[in-house]
């Protein structure tokens, strides 16, 4: 086998079926491997199930699809593309990724191995790439021939399962992918569970039990532990706040379901707080503390209770068995408390009320959800209309409301949510965008028209950086710098591609609309809806002590 051939064997035994590429001279003996592995499914060799390979216009677009693959089906994705220009192309989406703990496998190319270090100006060379990919993820290696290729996939996945779930990278030279030798097939090695902390956990039913106002935050890390937290906000009736990527663990039709601004106001009244798999940066930065409140952590990184404010209790491990194994203990402890539904009702009512004036944001966000089923998959952006989701957009399930967290970089979204759609395609992925992020990877609609990919996008176009200008009309005196944009013509761009695309103006209209776009199933649409200047939803999102 050559090493080509063992990444691609390695990769299907460890259950992943399409790979993210842009091809180049330095993986061309991977690529040959990809190609023969299709070549012998379409012979019907026996064993040969090819990965599905899908290319894209810029390598950014390629790790976002990767990205946006991990986020919607919460398996493991791979992407590759040339070292030196290509990796960096790739890296804000690898950066993102890594923000998200989305188990994403980058493979990079390398100059020839006997040149690495040197300095010789080979194609693509760029200095330390492999200090550089250390810094950008965990766990990171070099397959040096093909004997050690299938054992460093194997560790390179169970990296990205290991500790803090995140992104891992090998990187392979030039001369190296099409190297041949006896390669010995390995198993995926076991991804063994953090032992539960007994001790630990009593405590923390201890607490929780005892607890008058218990409150429980989500984060990322909950988003496999629907189950577990569902139960415990029934049980303790504690309200559950979400904002990026804890949304949709607990179904926000449950009154217990609470956005930022409701959870803010719980937290400055909460005695014990259960925070699962978030980072907590928004309450411990911003809302404050006192030795009133009592925080049990629950993370799979056992560095991350202490980062900030010292717990009560730190449970290190993964959500879902750490939590039910607190369910288990609870009920010891748990004393009655009453039932917090209508005092939650009127909380949202009043929140609701207040966040109305945020239009057209949230007509046009009901819009989608109204059309959108519940399984269905909604990405979110950085832009104006994102902003409002991650308040007033409501999420039902775990895994249908893709954001991208602390990175908020803007421009993600369009490929993540090709990667989303393109995985799932069983489910209709709604995509926004404003017209400044959708440029970023905007090329990539040859993609989504090149692999069929039924993506929805649903594009705000109000001629600028529109969030900026309006911070620079409000806080600098309107001294407008570097956030008005020139447009193409959204529609006309849409359909040169092949796509469908039309605009629309109100959300009666993008309703309609969407209806059509959600039951096409062979390929994009784009939606374009002109907006003028909107109104800051940052009081509902900075704010400022509760406590302490
Ligand atoms: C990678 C990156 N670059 C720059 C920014 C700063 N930024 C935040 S919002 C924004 C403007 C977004 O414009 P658009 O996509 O048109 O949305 P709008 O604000 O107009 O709704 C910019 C430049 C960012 N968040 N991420
Ligand atoms: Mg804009």
């Amino acid at each position: 086998m050559t090493t080509g051939e063992a990444v691609v064997a390695a990769l299907l035994a460890h259950g992943l079926d399409t790979i993210y590429v842009l091809p180049g001279i330095h993986n061309d003996d991977f690529f040959d491997a990809l190609a023969k592995a299709h070549g012998a499914k379409a012979q019907g060799a026996k064993g040969g199930a090819g990965l599905r390979v899908v290319h894209t216009r810029h390598e950014q677009g390629a790790a976002y699809m990767a990205l946006g693959a991990a986020l919607a089906t919460g398996k493991p994705q791979s992407y590759c593309v040339v070292p030196g220009p290509g990796l960096l192309n790739s890296s804000a989406a690898l950066l993102t990724a890594y923000g998200m703990n989305a188990p994403v496998l980058a493979l990079f190319g390398q100059i020839p191995a006997d040149a690495i270090g040197r300095g010789l100006a080979h194609l693509h060379e760029i200095r330390d790439q492999a200090g550089i990919i250390s810094r950008l993820v965990d766990w990171s290696a070099r397959i040096g021939a093909p004997a050690q290729a299938p054992r460093l996939v194997a560790e390179a996945i169970r990296s990205m399962f290991s500790g803090r779930p995140g992104p891992a990278a090998l990187e392979c030279a030039i001369d190296v992918w099409g190297r041949s030798a006896a390669v010995a097939a390995q198993a995926p090695l076991p991804i063994p569970a953090p032992p539960i902390d007994e001790d630990a956990t009593e405590a923390a039913a201890r607490r929780l039990g005892a607890a008058k106002r218990p409150l429980i935050i989500a984060g990322g890390g909950a988003q496999d532990a629907s189950a577990e937290v569902t139960h415990l906000a029934h049980l303790l009736q504690a309200p559950v706040l979400s904002y990026r990527r804890g949304r949709g663990v607990l179904d926000e039709r449950d009154p217990l379901a609470v956005n930022l601004p409701i959870g803010r106001d719980l937290w400055g009244e909460a005695d014990v707080v259960l925070a699962v798999g978030t980072h907590l940066h928004m309450p411990l930065l911003h809302w404050g503390i006192d030795d009133d409140l009592a925080i049990i952590r629950v993370d799979a990184d056992p560095d991350e209770a202490g980062r900030l404010a010292k717990p009560a209790v730190a449970l290190v491990g993964w959500a879902k068995p750490v939590l039910r194994r607190l369910l288990d203990k609870l009920p010891a402890h748990n004393k009655r408390r009453p039932s917090r539904t209508e005092e939650m009702r009127e909380r949202h009512a009043r929140i609701d009320k207040r966040l109305a004036r945020l239009e057209p944001q949230v007509s046009f966000l009901a819009a989608i959800r109204a059309e959108l089923p519940e399984d269905g998959i909604f990405v979110d952006e950085v832009t104006q209309v994102g902003f409002a989701s991650r308040l007033a957009f409501p999420v039902y399930r775990p895994r249908t409301y893709l954001s991208p967290g602390y990175q908020d970089n803007l421009g993600f979204g369009f490929a993540t949510a090709l990667g989303a759609q393109d995985a799932r395609r069983d489910l209709p992925v709604v995509s926004i965008s404003g017209d400044g992020g959708f440029l970023f990877t905007a090329s990539e609609m040859a993609t989504a028209m090149r692999h069929r990919i039924p993506l929805t996008t649903v594009l705000f176009n109000d001629g600028a950086f529109g969030n900026v200008r309006r911070i620079q009309e409000e806080r600098f005196g309107n001294r407008l710098i570097a956030s008005d944009l020139t447009n193409p013509d959204f529609v006309a761009f849409g359909k040169s591609f092949g796509a469908q695309a039309e605009r629309v103006k109100t959300p009666r209209q993008l309703r309609a609309a969407l209806r059509l776009a959600l039951g096409r199933r062979d390929g994009p649409t784009l939606i374009e809806v002109p907006v003028g200047p909107m109104p800051s939803p940052w009081e509902f999102i900075l704010m400022g002590r509760v406590r302490g």
